[in-house]
């Protein structure tokens, strides 16, 4: 079914004009290890950011939470190392919670359960797997009030209205008085976030290349990847981040029996990686039928921590 769903969406993508490909698509066992490199790299400051601001601001951020005891709700958990930091902090401020990590991979679970279990051997920790609308639905059965985590600056993955429409979505598995946290990467110097999105050491290159890597193996695609330039670009006003393949040359690829044609210079929009500023993000939490919203960001204010507050 994943496979099939899978090809539907790149053929389709492909035959638009102007061609797109899906960035959730990027993470195959690869592109996750490649994601890994970029989360590493000295211009990549997300990471280091998000995690400043989940260990050094857990306490003011607990400080804002009325009741005594949450559930702790993750979205695309992954392998939960960033979360422990605030999960460590609720647990000295003596909250009583439950961690419930959810995501697509059921290894991802089982790792993160690990690595939040050394670090919190006390916790109780549920992990669901499956996809957001099936492990959302399982935990609207339970009374304790929650707060949703979406970390990582994922929300900027949602095109333009996307991303409202994704929080209005979460709102409807939420009751007053919950809060929604979400990770995101703000607006700053567009050269800053320019070299995030395009490194000189061309790893950024090589997971957008590795899509294409991708539909080779997977779809007995023939993309020769020489042939494709990476270009980013941000637009300081709106905010958007794009990440664009270019054809180099004026060529035929074939994917799954299918011919795709390309012009010289013809792009493949790739990635959206979208930029707030605080003020946008009232908007949204306005928009989205939240009542208000906190928000705590690291030194540089590169990045905010911005809990809605059903
Ligand atoms: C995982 C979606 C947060 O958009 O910054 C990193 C993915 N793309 N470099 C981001 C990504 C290129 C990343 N997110």
């Amino acid at each position: 079914m994943t496979t099939n769903t899978f090809e539907n969406d790149i053929i389709e993508g492909l035959q638009l004009s102007p061609k797109k490909l899906y960035s959730k698509y990027f993470y195959d066992d690869r592109g996750s290890a490649i994601f890994q490199q970029i989360m590493r790299m000295p211009e990549y400051y997300l990471p280091e950011c998000e995690t400043e601001i989940l260990q050094h601001r857990a306490t003011d951020i607990i400080g804002i939470l009325p009741q005594a005891g949450y559930d702790i709700v993750e979205l695309g958990a992954g392998d939960g190392s960033k979360t422990a930091f605030f999960l460590e902090a609720l647990v000295r401020k003596k909250k009583n919670i439950t961690y419930i990590p959810l995501d697509i991979s059921p290894e991802i679970l089982a790792v993160n359960k690990n690595i939040v279990q050394q670090k919190l051997p006390d916790l109780c920790i549920k992990p669901i797997a499956g996809d957001y609308f099936e492990t959302l639905e399982k935990i609207t059965s339970r009374k304790v009030p929650k707060i949703i985590l979406f970390l990582g600056s994922n929300i900027g993955n949602f095109e333009g209205e996307k991303a409202l429409d994704f929080i209005r979505f979460v709102k409807n598995f939420m009751r007053k008085g919950d809060y929604f946290m979400l990770g995101v990467d703000l607006k700053k110097h567009p050269r800053t976030i320019l070299a995030a999105y395009d490194d000189p050491a061309g790893i950024t290159r090589s997971f957008n290349l590795n899509l294409l890597e991708r539909i080779n193996r997977e779809l007995s695609g023939n993309f020769d990847t020489a042939l494709f330039d990476h270009y980013a670009s941000y637009d300081p006003i709106s905010g958007a981040t794009k990440s664009f393949l270019i054809s180099k040359i004026q060529q035929q690829v074939s994917v799954a029996d299918q011919i795709i044609n390309f012009s010289a210079n013809e792009a493949i929009h790739m990635e959206v990686s979208q930029k707030y500023s605080l003020e946008d993000l009232d908007q949204i939490r306005m928009q989205a039928g939240f009542k208000s919203d906190h928000h705590f960001t690291d030194t540089k204010s590169y990045f905010s921590i911005s809990l809605f507050e059903l």
